[in-house]
């Protein structure tokens, strides 16, 4: 009930926030800068001199506190961002709830606090009631040219993954269509590389997921799917990840049973692609490095725990943007990973 009220009075501020500002609402505008949908070449903002644009409107997906809430305010703050070599040039908030984001981000993760897990949907609930995310990345693309993304996406509870085969069937619904919607072109499904012992789990969660979603749409669901792992600076992660050079191949050595299940359910139309990120970081020179994060028992039940940043000062989240900019371009971007 509390809940439900709570997000219709952000739903009202973020509908006064975007009065405020152009372009705010998320309807995709272009398939690419470069080639819109008839295959010609245009710029798709009409004011002059703007840059070429693509907006994408993507769902993310993950089990509960695999981290969705964490990398969405590390992407939206952009902390220190690496001088040499990094293509981001700047991050602006579009809605309400990214501000609200960046700002918990500055004031939550760096203060060593923590984000609470979100609220799952009441009975009176839908996903759509759950406010849109919206911001824009301006970065330089693969060739060097200034590019803007617009991406609104909404910060879902990992219910509708974790809980997936026991939820109420009104709940599961409204996501599925919410993730059905025509305006959405991408997800991102995150799994979190610390539970890959549930690896047996998740292969039961996705299936369902998959089939629900696939058969939401009389003409099928043809989005693209990043599988991205998350919380990567853990230090056999981490290193496994040096070693092996790819984000495919780190997903299929800790979530084999996983993959082979999402990849038995989904047509060949819907393309996959892989990623591995960590909101938190390493610090430390190069050769000995650690992770930036700390963890800490909650004070009202000592079995939980949760992970903070280690040293704020040196917060340098790695592979945030990865998936983003190949959900947009289809390309994969080398300073990006
Ligand atoms: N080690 C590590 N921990 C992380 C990272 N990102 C998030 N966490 C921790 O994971 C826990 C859950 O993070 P959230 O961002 O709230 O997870 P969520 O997926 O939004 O969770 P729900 O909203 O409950 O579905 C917190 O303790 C975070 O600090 C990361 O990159 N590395
Ligand atoms: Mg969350």
């Amino acid at each position: 009930m509390f809940s439900w009220l709570r997000r219709k009075i952000i739903n009202f501020f973020d509908w006064v926030f975007s009065l405020g500002r152009p372009n705010s609402q998320g309807r995709p505008q272009s398939q690419s800068p470069y080639q819109n949908q008839s295959g010609s070449n245009s710029n798709s903002l009409s004011e002059p001199n703007a840059l070429p644009s693509i907006s994408n409107t993507i769902r993310i997906i993950g089990d509960r506190a695999c981290g969705k809430t964490t990398y969405l305010a590390a992407l939206i703050r952009n902390p220190n961002p690496d001088l040499y070599n990094n293509p981001i040039e700047k991050i602006v908030p579009k809605s309400g709830a990214s501000e609200r984001l960046e700002n918990q981000a500055t004031g939550i993760l760096e203060e060593g606090n923590i984000f609470t897990p979100n609220d799952i949907l009441g009975a009176d609930e839908a996903a759509l009631d759950i406010p849109n995310i919206g911001f824009s990345i301006t970065l330089k693309d693969k060739r060097s040219r200034l590019l803007q993304l617009e991406i609104f996406c909404r910060d879902y509870s990992g219910e509708i993954f974790g809980d997936i085969n026991v939820m109420e069937e009104q709940t599961l619904k409204s996501y599925i269509e919410d993730c059905a919607d025509p305006d959405v072109q991408g997800l991102m499904i995150l799994l979190d590389a610390t539970k890959h012992r549930q690896d047996s789990v998740y292969e039961i969660s996705i299936r369902a997921f998959i089939r629900r979603l696939l058969v939401s749409r009389v003409d099928g669901w043809k989005g693209k799917i990043a599988v991205t792992l998350t919380k990567c600076e853990t230090l056999q992660i981490y290193s496994k990840r040096k070693e092996l050079k790819s984000s495919k191949a780190l997903v299929e050595k800790y979530f084999p049973k996983t993959l082979q299940s999402m990849r038995n359910n989904l047509t060949p139309d819907i393309e996959v692609e892989y990623f591995s990120l960590s909101a938190f970081g390493m610090m430390g020179p190069e050769g000995v490095k650690q992770p930036n994060v700390e963890y800490v028992k909650d004070i009202t039940d000592p079995t939980l725990q949760y992970a903070r940043l280690k040293n704020k000062n040196v917060w340098r989240p790695f592979g945030l943007f990865a998936p983003l900019y190949w959900l947009c371009t289809g390309d994969r971007h080398p300073n990006l990973d």
